[in-house]
């Protein structure tokens, strides 16, 4: 490792030395990424799916044992406050596998202030993934031509030599693959070795989430894209928002007070001018048009495959794509169109 951040308060893993070849590495081949950091936040008990609908915005009624959904988590005035994927694990055990914020301490407050007969913990459950597209031939090869049948975000229980494991298709990238949640913390290099072995073939090698990827594709991060007062609607999430869910979910009220009065800010993408790479840009930097701020920057990166800046605009709803304006940048204003995304 030779890069790396800090998520949900631990160290994860950002590059192992060639973060280029870890880009081609990804859409070409099969990478490995120690995502460990992903925490589970886990409901047990008679009232695990009330609390699970509770906390979540979308329609979780006909989820079942072995399914996942990505959720987004708001608080009582629609703010999106994290976005996990949720694993059904049976009818009164739920993980959600979450971004870099403390629902721990939200999920367990919001469950004693309604007097839920639920147990909120965070179990020793730690994510590693494999991602691209030669992801599948690697998790069939350790574990059978079953995982070829996994639907998306569907996930099946059972061990890998003994370790126990939940295997899921998901992935924060596009470029499709697995995650094998390892469920015994102290085999978490057996478990590496394991498909570091069994990926020479594919040219497997290690590496992290990738920044270009997810923006080319769309994906977006909470807090990084988001701010305190951002809502599912703002940043392309309305559709994982069901209005009438139930009125004890958290924050609908406020979500249908927002769909209902429209929303001020939009999230589109941004190609910068200028074709050589800029430094990462996670800091948030002011987007200017006909001499009027209209909002913000709040990511850039150089994009191997459009070999363009790229970024996401989180902007006055008002201004559409094709739309051409400035962005603040250290060195001074850069011209940058609005497109819609995903870019790719
Ligand atoms: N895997 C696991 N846990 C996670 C993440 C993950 N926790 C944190 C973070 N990532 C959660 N955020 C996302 C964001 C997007 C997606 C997954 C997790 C995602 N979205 C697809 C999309 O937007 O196109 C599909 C969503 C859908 O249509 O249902 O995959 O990566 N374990």
């Amino acid at each position: 490792m030779t890069a790396a951040s800090i998520y949900n308060r631990m160290i994860m893993p950002t590059s192992y030395g060639n973060p280029e070849a870890e880009y081609w590495r990804l859409i070409n081949g099969v990478s490995q990424w120690d995502v460990g950091v992903e925490r589970q936040v886990q409901l047990k008990g008679p009232d695990a799916g009330r609390l699970a609908q509770i906390l979540s915005p979308r329609d979780l009624s006909t989820c079942q044992a072995g399914q996942g959904k990505y959720v987004p988590l708001c608080n009582h005035r629609g703010t999106i406050i994290n976005d996990p994927i949720l694993l059904k694990l049976a009818d009164d055990l739920y993980w959600f596998s979450i971004a870099d914020s403390d629902i721990w301490f939200w999920a367990g407050a919001i469950a004693a202030e309604r007097g839920l007969d639920v147990e909120v913990s965070e179990p020793d459950v730690s994510p590693m993934a494999l991602q691209g597209p030669k992801a599948e031939d690697v998790v069939a090869h350790v574990l059978g031509d079953w995982v070829r049948g996994l639907k998306y975000f569907w996930f099946r229980e059972t061990e890998i030599e003994g370790i126990p494991v939940a295997v899921q298709r998901s992935g924060w990238s596009k470029q499709g693959g697995f995650e094998i949640y390892l469920k015994d913390g102290t085999r978490g290099t057996a478990l590496w070795n394991i498909f570091k072995e069994a990926g020479r073939p594919w040219d497997i090698g290690p590496g992290a989430p990738a920044t270009a990827e997810r923006t080319e594709s769309g994906l977006v991060s909470i807090g990084g894209d988001t701010d305190e007062a951002t809502n599912p609607f703002e940043v392309r999430l309305g559709r994982y928002v069901d209005l009438d869910v139930s009125d004890d979910v958290v924050g609908i009220q406020a979500l249908r007070r927002i769909k209902a009065e429209g929303i001020r800010r939009h999230q589109l993408g941004l190609v910068l001018e200028g074709e050589v790479p800029a430094p990462l840009g996670f800091r948030r930097e002011e987007i200017i048009r006909n001499g009027q701020r209209i909002g913000m920057m709040t990511n850039c990166v150089w994009s191997p495959r459009m070999r363009a800046n790229i970024g996401y605009a989180l902007i006055e709803a008002s201004v559409p794509t094709g739309e051409t304006v400035q962005v603040l940048r250290d060195h001074g204003p850069v011209a940058a169109k609005l497109v819609d995304l995903p870019f790719l």
